[in-house]
């Protein structure tokens, strides 16, 4: 028979470039030490985070897989004849789960910062996917953002797919922000399918967020060889710890714990730590089903379903426009 033809389309937004070594040194001259988590997805630093998804302790990724494949059938039905877009698609993997569920799909959209491989992973689902087309956007989805227009997309319903609890590594009000602008570009009647991570205790969120493989504390370490790497700095690993910190308010507090006064240079700019000073390198911000669903409302959306595992460690939530 006919094979259809692969149908990828690519756009490139072209998202300006982040200056890594401005914004280090910027967050390092801060009372409080601070290195925005979007630069610990280097290439090691990727592979690392993958590792962390396999860890017995990390219970996020498992659990959102078994919920997704548990509501699929129901969040096909929701999608109908719309379009899927996907926000962060990454490597595309965890999109099979709703594809494999919902045959009747046509265009997919994925946005990623990352050029890298973006049109690859497009490339190889819709040759999983025959009939599939997709659309690869290289785009900042933090900022604001308009689809092109075309025929595949003018006056189709939009389903969003934001999965991983990636929200949570927001603040509050950038949560907001992100939601607000999803809101705007999946407007009119469409939805948003997005993954939280529910908050519990401290004996859960710790080893989740520092494992006993130290593959966590190995993730946080790899900023520091990153910036000898690319920044010509002389950070000692040795000099360093690594903490996961649950605050009760809601939130995993990640840092790197300096193990004695120290002064460790940047090219020519020199950086003092105290004994005990950190630098943060994440949150992960965890939020009960109530909580997400208030800020949901402020940002426009009417929450509709959700669904949780048996544990209710995770959830995943279909918000309506
Ligand atoms: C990507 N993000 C949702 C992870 C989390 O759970 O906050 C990042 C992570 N950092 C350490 N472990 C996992």
């Amino acid at each position: 028979g006919l094979t259809p033809p692969l149908d990828v389309t690519f756009y490139d937004f072209h998202p300006p470039v982040e200056d890594f070594r401005a914004e280090v040194l910027t967050g390092l001259q801060q009372p409080q030490k601070t290195i925005s988590p979007k630069f610990l997805y280097d290439k090691q630093g990727a592979e690392l985070f993958d590792r962390i998804c396999e860890l017995d302790e990390y219970y996020v990724t498992r659990t959102e897989m078994e919920i997704l494949q548990n509501c699929a059938a129901e969040v096909a039905d929701l999608i109908g004849d719309g379009v899927l877009i996907e926000f962060g698609s990454g490597s595309s993997q965890k999109i099979r789960t709703l594809l494999d569920a919902a045959p009747q799909l046509q265009t997919y959209v994925a946005l990623d910062i990352s050029k890298q491989h973006l049109y690859e992973s497009c490339l190889n689902l819709v040759i999983a996917y025959p009939g599939l087309s997709a659309i690869a956007i290289c785009a900042d989805y933090t900022q604001p953002l308009q689809l092109p227009d075309i025929a595949a997309l003018r006056h189709k319903r939009k389903m969003g797919f934001f999965p991983g609890s990636s929200i949570g590594n927001l603040e509050p009000h950038e949560a907001m922000q992100f939601l607000n602008q999803a809101a705007t570009l999946l407007e009119p009647k469409g939805g948003l399918l997005i993954g939280v991570d529910l908050d519990k205790s401290a004996e859960i969120l710790e080893p989740a967020y520092d494992d006993a493989q130290g593959v966590s504390a190995a993730f946080a370490f790899n900023l520091l060889s990153r910036m000898n790497r690319e920044l010509e700095a002389n950070f000692d690993l040795n000099h360093f710890s690594y903490r996961a910190h649950y605050n009760p308010i809601g939130r995993i507090e990640m840092c790197l714990v300096s193990r004695c006064y120290q002064i460790v240079h940047l090219g020519d700019v020199a950086i003092p730590f105290c004994e005990g000073e950190t630098l943060r390198t994440e949150y992960s911000y965890k939020y009960s089903l109530s909580a997400f669903q208030d800020l949901a409302r402020l940002a426009g959306f009417q929450p509709q379903v959700v669904w949780c595992d048996p544990q209710n460690l995770f959830s995943v939530h279909y918000l309506a426009i």
